[in-house]
């Protein structure tokens, strides 16, 4: 059986990760580790719960022995938007917070999860079918961030053994914890404004393609990948994954059709709009599919419906 630590559990990911991987191994397996913001009381009460985070080494070391913990999902990072703010920060979680979980992991022969990003690529990178090895020079510290972690990841694969696994996500679509301070945010908060109040303000234009994914299929992958047999894994970390791309144009032409008086309009952000200009329009996922069975469930019209009735349902009001 496995013990399981989470690193950033109270997060978009995080939260709805710790408590899948307690559905699969067991509540009593799972760790959630936390830093500031005080976890839900679904979160507190079915497991075990930690304060800790990815800076506080000591505090790391002292968990995964008090836990035996063999595996570490590192869900900790400030998100693309937020790092461009917090540049020093972002740098502290996403690239010293890696190295630190890296390091305990070496020393207690843990396997480590690493959720890079669409934002490890830049400018420079084919943005059509990007494929999985290619240019990747983000200009964004979120994006630096991503890419110091995966190589990190691979060196200490490489180098000691260190069982490193990882993805880069698109942007996430769910409904239970809001992402914070990321650059397709919006493709979250569009669904929660069409059921309150049938209209919604885009902060990225039209044509801004982006790889999403809805959450049930983030999950998935990355227990799917933790548990690949490594054999067939050539490349182990930083996979494509994507599930559907689509612009702003597109995500409320799907809400139209269940919300028919559902409006949008434009205030685009200007530094989103230039993150979202750097970043893939759609990816090449093969590899995933290839070594691990990557095939994911939902697609736009499916992940639409889903997200309507969840949200109506959270909040209490009705969309049709
Ligand atoms: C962000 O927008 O910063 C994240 C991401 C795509 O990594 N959702």
């Amino acid at each position: 059986m496995k013990n399981i630590l989470i690193i950033g559990s109270v997060g978009q990911i995080g939260s709805e990760l710790t408590m899948h991987l307690r559905r699969i191994y067991g509540n009593d397996h799972v760790v959630a580790g936390y830093r500031s913001t005080q976890p839900s009381e679904e979160l507190a009460k079915s497991g075990p719960l930690e304060r800790v985070d990815a800076t506080d080494v000591e505090k790391l070391n002292e968990v995964v022995k008090k836990y035996k913990i063999d595996t570490i999902y590192n869900l900790a990072a400030l998100l693309s938007a937020v790092a461009e703010s917090k540049p020093q920060a972002a740098w502290n979680v996403g690239v010293n917070g890696v190295f630190n979980i890296l390091e305990v992991a070496r020393e207690h022969k843990c396997a480590v999860f690493f959720p890079s990003s669409i934002g490890a690529f830049g400018p420079t990178t084919p943005l059509d079918n990007t494929p999985q090895d290619t240019i990747q020079r983000p200009t964004t510290m979120y994006g630096v961030t991503k890419v110091a972690g995966e190589l990190l990841s691979d060196y200490y694969y490489k180098r000691f053994g260190v069982d490193t696994r990882g993805l880069r996500y698109p942007g996430i679509i769910s409904n239970v914890t809001l992402p914070g301070g990321g650059t397709t945010d919006y493709a979250v908060e569009i669904f929660y404004e069409a059921i309150k109040h049938k209209k919604f303000t885009c902060p990225l234009p039209a044509g801004a393609f982006l790889d999403m994914m809805y959450m049930p299929d983030a999950l998935d992958a990355a227990v799917d990948l933790m548990e690949a047999d490594p054999s067939k894994l050539k490349h182990r970390n930083a996979f494509n994954v994507s599930a559907m791309s689509f612009d702003p144009e597109i995500i409320a032409a799907e809400i139209k059709k269940h919300i028919p008086d559902f409006k949008m309009d434009y205030n685009v952000d200007p530094m989103k709009k230039a993150i979202a200009e750097t970043w893939p329009n759609s990816m090449d996922d093969s590899a995933a599919r290839k070594e691990w069975g990557w095939n994911p469930k939902y697609r736009l019209p499916e992940m639409t419906i889903d997200m309507l009735n969840m949200i109506s349902k959270k909040l209490g009001i009705k969309y049709k």
